[in-house]
């Protein structure tokens, strides 16, 4: 081979490996190029994703704010009204809007001695299991707000065999574990308190129609046997809460009874049994057992919304002894 020859070869083989070079580089620009976006995405994802934690965060401060609040509103009612709860004292305003940093915040508190709480169909006897009483009041006025509302009565008998201790149908229509053992999937009746009313969706009968029509005259407090129902803040939509108690008080003398309640409710209960609209009913005495004029039991519904961010809370509040008001439970977000 000649020199030209060699010349020509190394110019050729020189320009080539300048080429692969050249391509060499751009592919790792590329490359950077492709991991710079990918974590510039990234950056901006966490920084998003922090950024709505901590939203969430603040709106969970807000709404835990917003209990603290609530008790001290209960624990001042404690103070000014012990043996009396009415829709005109503080705790019973509705719609609380308060502006925020970054959002808002709602909140409302509601006494729960205006719905029939379900455990109320069952009592701690003295060997701690749960019996139930059909005789009682409880489950009779159960049965009669079950007829009330167009719904089938055998419905209190489900439930009574759902919550109490025994296996054993406590009355027609009843069911026990060989029921609800014989479904797919198959499980066992509770028996034991309800801790939510959703829970009544597992009970046999209790499908989605009759939870729609029940839901909002019914409640699941931590409590057996406890029936108590406050007559100064019962819903004036709901007649069938009180006529539920009187076998003879039709849904209309009800709704008179509620409608003549003024805002700030009655003073005694002797007045309210003295209304005219109730002459000539005889009312048993473990009816006037069950009729109050405080209440015991409040829920708080706070909601809080922080930018992104957004916390529900609801807490079940007991005054105790009318002396101080408890946390019974907590639960954020909505359950339905
Ligand atoms: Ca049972």
């Amino acid at each position: 081979m000649n020199n030209t020859s060699n010349y020509i070869l190394t110019k050729y083989f020189s320009n080539k490996q300048k080429g692969v070079a050249l391509v060499i580089v751009l592919l790792v620009v590329a490359l950077v190029s492709v991991i710079a976006t990918d974590l510039t995405g990234q950056l901006q994802r966490e920084t998003r994703r922090s950024a709505n934690l901590f939203d969430h965060q603040q709106a969970r401060y807000y709404v835990l704010g917003a209990e603290k609040f609530a008790i001290a509103i209960l624990q001042n009612n404690i103070k000014e009204s012990p043996d009396r709860d009415d829709l005109n004292q503080a705790w019973a305003t509705q719609g609380l809007y308060f502006p925020v940093e970054g959002g808002d915040l709602t909140g409302a508190i509601t006494d729960k001695n205006r719905c029939f709480n379900l455990n109320s169909l069952i009592s701690k006897s003295d060997d701690n299991s749960y019996k139930s009483n059909l005789d009682g009041i409880a489950f009779q006025a159960y049965k009669r707000l079950l007829v009330l509302l167009d719904l089938p009565d055998s419905l209190a008998a489900t439930l009574i065999d759902w919550l109490d201790t025994d296996e054993q149908i406590s009355s027609y229509g009843g069911a026990e574990d060989l029921e609800y053992e014989l479904l797919s999937p198959a499980y066992r009746a509770a028996n034991n308190l309800i801790v939510d009313v959703s829970e009544l969706r597992l009970v046999q009968g209790y499908n989605n129609e009759v939870l729609t029509k029940l839901r909002p005259y019914v409640c699941a407090l931590p409590e057996d046997g406890y029936f108590k129902l406050n007559v100064n803040t019962l819903d004036k939509d709901k007649p069938e809460l009180l006529a539920m108690l009187i076998d003879k008080m039709s849904i209309s003398i009800a709704e008179t009874v509620l409608a003549e309640r003024v805002q700030s409710g009655y003073d005694d209960l002797s007045s309210f049994w003295q209304l005219d609209a109730l002459a000539g009913i005889e009312i048993d005495s473990s009816v006037k057992s069950v009729i109050q004029l405080d209440s015991d039991y409040y829920m708080l519904h706070a909601r809080a919304q922080i930018g992104r961010g957004h916390k529900e809370l609801r807490t079940l509040f007991k005054q105790v002894n009318k002396e101080k008001v408890q946390i019974i439970w907590r639960r954020f977000g909505t359950i339905q």
